[in-house]
């Protein structure tokens, strides 16, 4: 007769051969060095080739100078890849035949071999299959504007409620109604922590004008914090936002112009579901005469400084639980 524990082991051993490590980070994991997963969708749904390749290789070089290992995660072949070899990441930044995997389209592109970038909430599962507690993105996903008649709630917002992974972004696209994504994730009990600023960044600018739940400065407050949370068995995620740098950043009355203009082409065109994210951060890029993509480039590397120095004080506080 199986226990339950052991059939909950034999389910999760399941789950992780759908695996496959790329060498660096199979090494990292197997020695216990700090990993920082990345995201697909940005690469290549979220950015134009070949600048997209360019940011994820710069990206990945900044965790690794900062002492953590990268693992940009995509579906490759009928597996999920922790680690992306240069040609694969080329692959995923060229070919305009990449799914946008969302938890919904997580076994149909895996099941069918086909390739997958993978959104906040695709990258959330396979990063937790894989026991990396750190990802780092641009902006997450959110409740659209008007969602009160679409129901278009981005799926990252559920995966947040349930998977434990702290989720390093430049708060949220003004694309979205920010006041109700962050009532959403206090609904669901998804603490959102602000480092450098009280309130929550809205990713082209620093400011959305809504308070994060807590401001924490430091990478070993922000890391005891979620250990507290993950040990009393708080599952789900934690969102941690952080501003783009004041160079980099634009100014709110130029991109709330042109925010509304992208939404209203969106809704002459009908765009519905999946589509309408990409939709709009294309038409804010052309509006903007590519200069979004610069402060998008510069937002996500902050982050990764940030997640970077988190996922060592996370490890640390591992190590120090483990030696008590
Ligand atoms: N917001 C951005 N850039 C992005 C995305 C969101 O500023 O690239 C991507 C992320 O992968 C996010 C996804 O998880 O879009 C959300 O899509 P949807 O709204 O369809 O859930
Ligand atoms: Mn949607």
């Amino acid at each position: 007769m199986i226990r339950t524990t052991e059939r909950i082991e034999m389910v999760a051993n399941l789950a992780r051969s759908w695996l496959s490590w790329s060498a660096p980070a199979a090494a990292a994991q197997a020695a216990g060095h700090p990993l920082v997963a990345l995201e697909s969708t940005i690469i290549a749904h979220g950015m134009p080739y070949p600048e997209n390749v360019r940011t994820a290789r710069e990206v990945e070089a900044l965790i690794r100078d900062a002492g953590a290992e990268p693992a940009t995660i995509a579906l490759i072949g009928g597996r999920i890849r922790i680690g992306l070899s240069d040609d694969e990441l080329e692959m995923i930044g060229r070919s305009d035949h990449v799914h946008k995997v969302s938890r919904r389209d997580l076994p149909a592109v895996l099941a069918s071999g086909g390739l997958g970038a993978t959104t906040v909430a695709g990258t959330m599962i396979c990063a937790a299959l894989a026991g990396i507690e750190v990802f780092v993105t641009g902006g997450i996903g959110g409740v659209h504007r008007g969602a009160q008649d679409t129901f278009d709630i981005s799926a990252d917002l559920q995966e947040l409620a349930k998977t434990s992974v702290a989720v390093i972004c430049a708060g949220a696209k003004s694309i979205l109604d920010i006041g109700l994504t962050l009532e959403y994730l206090e609904t669901h009990g998804v603490p959102v922590l602000s480092c450098e600023q009280d309130n929550f960044a809205a990713f082209y600018t620093r400011d959305s004008g809504f308070r994060a739940d807590f401001r924490m400065d430091d990478a070993a407050e922000q890391a005891r914090f979620i250990r507290t949370k993950w040990d009393l068995g708080l599952d789900g995620g934690v969102v941690l936002s952080t501003p783009v740098p004041e160079a980099a950043a634009m100014s709110s009355e130029e991109i709330d112009a042109l925010t509304q203009h992208a939404l209203d082409e969106a809704a002459a065109q009908g765009i519905t579901g999946k589509a309408v994210t990409p939709f709009l951060l294309a038409r804010i890029k052309a509006l903007t005469g590519g200069r979004s993509l610069a402060t998008n480039i510069a937002l996500v590397k902050h982050n990764a400084e940030v997640g970077a120095r988190l996922a060592l004080a996370l490890a640390r506080s591992k190590r120090g639980a483990s030696a008590v």
